[in-house]
């Protein structure tokens, strides 16, 4: 399967590793939109948000756990933080293999654009 996230989980390609167990693997961002830009994928090839299955929910709950513990570690989990997952064109989805994204470091405005 040709997809960047997979050749990154299978080291074909190396991220940049901040965190990885059996199931979730955490790089920064090539190109980080704050100081702070971490992807939290899971190992489980999953392309889109509307590709998740009832066999996946803890899994899915693995990533943001992830994401909140990152957080801590980094030390912006007081200031506050923002996670987001895109999904499909409309969304903003460039890589078909779900992720979270993880940024921290600065003031989020809303509605994101
Ligand atoms: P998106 O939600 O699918 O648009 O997010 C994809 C992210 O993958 C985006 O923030 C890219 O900067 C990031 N990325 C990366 O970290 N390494 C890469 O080689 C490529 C994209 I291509």
């Amino acid at each position: 399967m040709d997809c960047l996230f997979c050749k990154m989980v299978d080291r074909e390609i190396e991220p940049d590793i901040v965190y990885e167990d059996e199931q979730v693997l955490a790089f920064n961002d090539i190109d980080p939109k704050a100081p702070t830009h971490i992807l939290i994928v899971p190992k489980k090839h999953i392309a889109t948000l509307n590709d998740i299955e009832e066999v996946d929910l803890a899994l899915i709950g693995r990533l943001q756990f992830t994401a909140a513990k990152l957080a801590k570690q980094l030390g912006f989990a007081d200031n506050g933080y923002r996670v987001v997952m895109n999904c499909n064109e409309d969304g903003g989805q460039s890589v078909y293999h779900i992720h979270m994204h993880l940024m921290g470091g600065r003031h989020f405005t809303w509605p994101a654009g």
